[in-house]
């Protein structure tokens, strides 16, 4: 880190400015802290330094590998779900349900071994059966071949050690008869007499997490939230119990609801409101056992969910299916190993950390505790990657993990180098050691260096015409939106109007759901006066493509998937200089 004697001048005319700034903030706008990360409740504290826990969907459904819940066909038309298997079939696959191999403190050990902190398992999903021993229902466990009470062993398994414990609860019960229909109240009696026994007789529970279906939330949430304040008054609970129709799985909708919960998306930066992304890291996206047929998403691809989850500020609920066995399938299984792996080497960045002060953006994403801001530099620059001007200087950097890291500082920002030998292929993490708390810097953009963002996109075909998947959502900036085409597109383009002839000499394209493969061919095509002439032609598009290619000077470039084997769908389409 080289601090030049211009740069010190530079610095202390930021450091003066800054804390001009800060003064005039007293006076005229509400506190820094309006802009700095909100303190967590003490309530939410261990939740949140976590950052990473398992999410667990099983139940007997596993023995069809189809989805808990979404796969039986219901009869009730005010529950969503229109699956295939007859509702006599899906209820009386309990009766089979033997998973003998079940081995809680296995499970366990898979999560330490992860580096989750926490276990989330679905003691009620929506299709009713309770993996406890109840007294409330018969549809539960003890009624199947196997017998032994899931959720006591669980529990007893993760207390001993030191793994925080929650239940997912359905407030929905679409085998229940009487559910959302005149009779709704007996439904509610047995769905709080359950939630009862699951509070009461397992222990402490860290987290209850409800859910929701988009219907009615006719759940008398008074009176439920009252169940769960006296019976584990330290359990904390997140937003779901309360959402319905045209609600976000981002609103608070309850002075009792503490976190909200964005789903199979990373949620954006949210400094102010604690929140958790869940994830499946089924290949089908399947939150229940998928078969053997099914496969996970790539290490790649989970930990860039870790990654930028805790850059935004937030957690990931990372869902694993167990098979009808007991088992957490071996590919699953060493997926959790090999993120674990990482986090022994990287984890001071995650652990423990808030998101930013530099959003989340092209480069990557930044977390921050006591003096450290840690850069996880997931795309470099060509030239060093620059950062806007912090009002705290810069006493020093290294590189997790080993490398060289050069951090320059002036008025105008941050310019950070890292020597390609030592830059890792998914995140280069450089902690910046300041001279004072990091949490006391406002949160800040990063400019998008890419030469689409903001263009004016098109594309030879959307997803349903719907604008959340229109193509100006690979061009956003946004990492977190995508560009979608219909179901059975084989073939689409995205092309995106530079304004003028720009030259540059590098694309970044970030495919979503990569473990689907569906790019088989492609090119990188620019408009020219005989017609699209090809820049750049790759196979095989994976998670992420970095290509780098001879300068070309174009104002209309696109995007061109030649062969695709289903509808291909792409986070972002970037060009850089
Ligand atoms: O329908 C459920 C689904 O099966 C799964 O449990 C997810 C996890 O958040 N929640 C509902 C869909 O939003």
């Amino acid at each position: 880190m080289k601090l030049t004697i211009l740069s010190v001048a530079a610095l202390l005319l930021t450091v003066v400015l800054a804390s001009g700034q800060t003064q005039a903030a007293d006076q005229s706008k509400p506190s820094p802290a309006a802009t700095t990360p909100r303190p967590y409740p003490d309530r939410l504290q261990g939740w949140a330094e976590a950052r990473f826990g398992m999410f667990i969907h099983w139940g007997p459904v596993s023995l069809k590998g189809t989805e808990i819940s979404w796969s039986r066909a219901n009869t009730n038309p005010k529950c969503p779900n229109k699956g295939a298997i007859p509702a006599e079939v899906y209820d009386n696959l309990y009766k089979d349900f033997n998973p003998t191999k079940f081995d809680a403190a296995q499970w366990v050990d898979m999560a330490k071994a992860a580096g989750m902190k926490y276990m989330v398992l679905t003691a009620k999903h929506c299709d009713g059966f309770l993996l406890w021993h109840s007294q409330a229902s018969d549809y539960n466990i003890s009624r199947t071949p196997f017998q032994r009470d899931i959720c006591a062993e669980l529990a007893a398994a993760a207390r001993a050690q030191g793994m925080r414990i929650g239940w997912y609860f359905s407030p929905m019960d679409w085998r229940d008869p009487d559910f959302r229909t005149e009779r709704n109240a007996a439904f509610l009696g047995r769905m709080q007499a359950e939630l009862r026994e699951l509070l009461t007789n397992y222990g402490p529970i860290d987290v209850v997490w409800f859910d929701w279906d988009g219907r009615e939330p006719l759940y008398d949430q008074t009176q439920t939230y009252e169940i769960v304040k006296t019976l584990q008054p330290d359990a904390i609970i997140n937003n779901r119990l309360d959402l319905g129709p045209g609600n976000s799985n981002r609103q608070l909708l309850s002075p009792h609801a503490e976190y909200c919960t964005p789903e199979q998306e990373i949620g954006a930066y949210d400094d102010q409101c604690p929140w958790e992304s869940c994830m499946t890291t089924s290949r089908k996206n399947q939150w229940a056992w998928g078969g053997a047929d099914d496969g996970v998403k790539s290490l790649e691809a989970c930990l860039s969910m870790l990654i930028r989850c805790a850059g935004g500020d937030g957690n990931v609920l990372l869902n694993v299916g167990p098979t009808p066995t007991g088992q957490i399938a071996p590919e699953q299984a060493s997926l959790l190993k090999e993120m674990g792996t990482w986090l022994t080497k990287y984890g001071e960045s995650i652990y423990g950390t808030r998101g930013g002060p530099f959003k989340p953006g092209d480069y990557g994403v930044s977390t921050r505790k006591s003096n450290t801001i840690y850069l996880h530099v997931l795309e470099w620059p060509d030239e060093p990657l620059k950062l806007p001007a912090i009002p705290a200087k810069v006493v020093g950097s290294r590189v997790l993990g080993g490398g060289k890291a050069d951090v320059r500082q002036t008025a105008a920002g941050l310019e950070v180098s890292v020597p390609e030998t030592d830059r890792q292929t998914l995140d280069t993490v450089v902690a910046i050691e300041l001279d004072g708390p990091a949490l006391d810097i406002p949160a800040m953009t990063v400019p998008g260096a890419s030469l689409t963002t903001g263009a004016k996109a098109t594309a030879s075909s959307v997803y349903q015409q719907l604008a959340q998947h229109g193509p100006d959502k690979a061009v956003d900036g946004n990492s977190e939106t995508r560009w979608a085409t219909d179901s059975k597109t084989t073939s689409a383009w995205l092309e995106v109007d530079l304004g003028r002839p720009t030259a540059f000499r590098r694309a970044v394209i970030r495919q979503a759901f990569p473990e689907l493969q569906r790019v088989r061919k492609f090119a990188i095509e620019v408009w020219r006066d005989d017609g699209w002439q090809p820049c750049y032609r790759g196979e095989n598009l994976g998670a992420k493509l970095s290509a780098r290619f001879e300068p070309v000077t174009a104002r209309r470039v696109r995007l061109n998937i030649t062969e695709a084997t289903d509808g291909p769908t792409i986070w972002e389409f970037q060009l850089f200089k």
